[in-house]
């Protein structure tokens, strides 16, 4: 059987990217477990054209929430050329009705236990309209089928070692969609860490970890930093704060090559971090937590996010300043998005602060759609396009960039000056994050149905956690 995965985008800034920087995992992922018998192709809307006409006999759709309303029109447009279609991921997963009256069948949660059961359904002609996925366990896990990419991405290898967090941020669907904490064997995440078919340097150079939390088995990542110290690669990942605080675990960063930690520091007011049930951070503690990355070299890339009860107009255009003061190499900025599947959502639904007439293309991450409890949503995305501006200014970005150069290793500077450039050069362009308010093409689609209940938990009961061998609970207790 032939089979087309296409991993949906919708562009996110008013211009598009200047730069392809780094690929999703989820579509190379998917043909990496397709058995062999099946011919698969993997498109990457981001960067390759749809091809409508294709000799495919099923296609296979990958989104975001904010990419429903274009994964429901190329259903839309393939089924009426006579496909079948099918869609997974975390959307998917937490409003399987909703996307089950545009496609043929959906894989909730994670699709390893089921994707090769589907596709000889499909074959045999006896799809069903929902396959439940199970927590995988991680062994055995194939290579991603990095030769499948297009040469364009900056950073193509992107690697997973495990799933799962042991927090319980309130804007994240991580604790249900990957529940427990779960590691691939060592040897196999280093396979992918030595993978090199790439034509250019820097390519072959650089792993980003696509993981939620890297670090948190401690012997494990130890185990897997020291092995890979050979290897010599520049490598990134996403991590929590207490990462800082471990200095054993720091020399085996430095000594294997890290370049660049992400941490969701999210904001700097107490209110705030209790509104996203951010309890492992603490304000006063981020200056420190990030000078210890620097003496060695590593820059700090954050996440922040604006929207949340304890926040102002006021609260969150001075974000820019704060993260500048705190020493932040790279900032990530984001607007407050209640996702189903997650404490907030449900928190939002409840109290009825949902907008039931802004679409699923608002769930990008840079838009509003619920009623911010300080300011009008109008007001906190005139707020959060002035902290982009701000933030992003060329005395902002250049100065993060003289930074580095005193302060961060060769790999990790040059990594800061890529994407600082890289926002930089939007916020001079005026590409700034589009405001969906203005996309008309998706207007027709029906609207998100909002309701405090939980269509999917994840599929997840306590015996799938049992079996794949880890609990949340011991997770959170090795650190
Ligand atoms: C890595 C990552 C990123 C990376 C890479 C993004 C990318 N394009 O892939 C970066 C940092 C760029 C990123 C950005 C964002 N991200 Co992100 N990200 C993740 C993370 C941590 C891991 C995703 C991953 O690669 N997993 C590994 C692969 C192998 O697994 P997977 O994608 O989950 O796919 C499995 C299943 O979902 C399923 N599946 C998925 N698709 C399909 C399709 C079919 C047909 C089938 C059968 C099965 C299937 O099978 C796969 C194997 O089990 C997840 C958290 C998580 N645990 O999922 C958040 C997550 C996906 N991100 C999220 C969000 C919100 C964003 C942003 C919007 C944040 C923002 N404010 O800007 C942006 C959007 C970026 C964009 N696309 O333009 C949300 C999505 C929620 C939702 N309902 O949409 C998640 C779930 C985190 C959360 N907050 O809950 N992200």
């Amino acid at each position: 059987m032939k089979v087309d995965v296409i991993v949906v985008y919708v562009q996110r800034y008013r211009k598009g990217h200047e730069l392809d920087f780094v690929p999703p995992l989820t579509g190379i992922h998917l043909a990496a477990i397709t058995p062999r018998r099946h011919r698969v192709r993997v498109i990457h809307q981001q960067l390759q054209a749809i091809d409508l006409d294709t000799d495919a006999d099923l296609i296979a759709l990958s989104f975001f929430s904010g990419f429903a309303p274009e994964a429901f029109r190329l259903a839309g447009l393939f089924r009426a050329r006579g496909k079948r279609v099918v869609a997974g991921g975390p959307h998917v997963t937490y409003d399987p009705e909703g996307t089950l009256r545009h496609v043929d069948s959906v894989v909730l949660g994670e699709a390893e236990s089921v994707w090769a059961e589907m596709l000889d359904d499909a074959e045999a002609g006896r799809l069903q309209s929902v396959y439940h996925g199970s927590p995988c366990d991680m062994k055995g896990l194939p290579t991603p089928r990095y030769d499948l990419l297009p040469p364009r991405f900056f950073v193509p290898r992107v690697v997973q070692a495990t799933r799962g967090c042991p927090f319980r941020c309130s804007f994240c669907t991580v604790p249900t969609l990957n529940p427990g904490f779960r590691m691939r064997p060592v040897d196999d995440v280093l396979a992918d860490v030595a993978y090199d078919r790439f034509p250019h340097w820097w390519q072959r150079k650089v792993v980003w970890f696509w993981d939620d939390n890297l670090t948190i088995n401690r012997p494990y990542i130890k185990e897997l930093l020291a092995r890979m110290i050979p290897l010599r690669r520049w490598w990134l990942t996403q991590a929590s704060l207490d990462v800082a605080k471990d200095d054993e675990l720091l020399d085996l960063m430095e000594a294997s090559g890290c370049i660049g930690i992400f941490f969701g520091l999210e904001t700097f007011t107490a209110e705030s971090l209790a509104h996203a049930n951010k309890r492992q951070n603490r304000v006063a503690w981020y200056s420190e937590a990030i000078a210890r990355l620097h003496r060695r070299g590593i820059a700090v890339m954050a996440g922040f996010i604006a929207g949340f009860d304890g926040d102002t107009p006021d609260s969150v255009e001075r974000m820019a300043d704060n993260l500048y003061a705190i020493g932040v190499d790279v900032p990530f900025l984001s607007v407050l998005t209640p996702f189903k599947g997650t404490p907030l959502y449900e928190q939002m639904a409840g109290d009825g602060r949902m907008l039931p007439e802004r679409g699923w293309e608002f769930y990008n991450g840079y838009n509003v759609t619920f009623r911010p409890r300080a300011m009008t949503p109008d007001a906190l995305l005139t707020a959060h396009r002035r902290l982009w501006r701000r933030a992003f200014s060329l005395p902002h970005a250049l100065g993060r960039a003289w930074r580095g150069v005193r302060r961060l290793r060769a790999g990790a500077l040059l990594m800061s000056l890529c994407m600082n450039g890289f926002y930089a050069l939007k916020a001079l362009r005026g590409n700034l994050p589009a405001d969906m308010r203005g996309r008309e093409e998706y207007s027709d689609f029906e609207k998100p149905r909002h309701g405090a209940a939980l269509p999917f938990s994840g599929g997840v009961n306590a015996d799938e956690l049992q079996s794949a061998g880890h609990s949340i609970r011991e997770a959170a207790t090795t650190f």
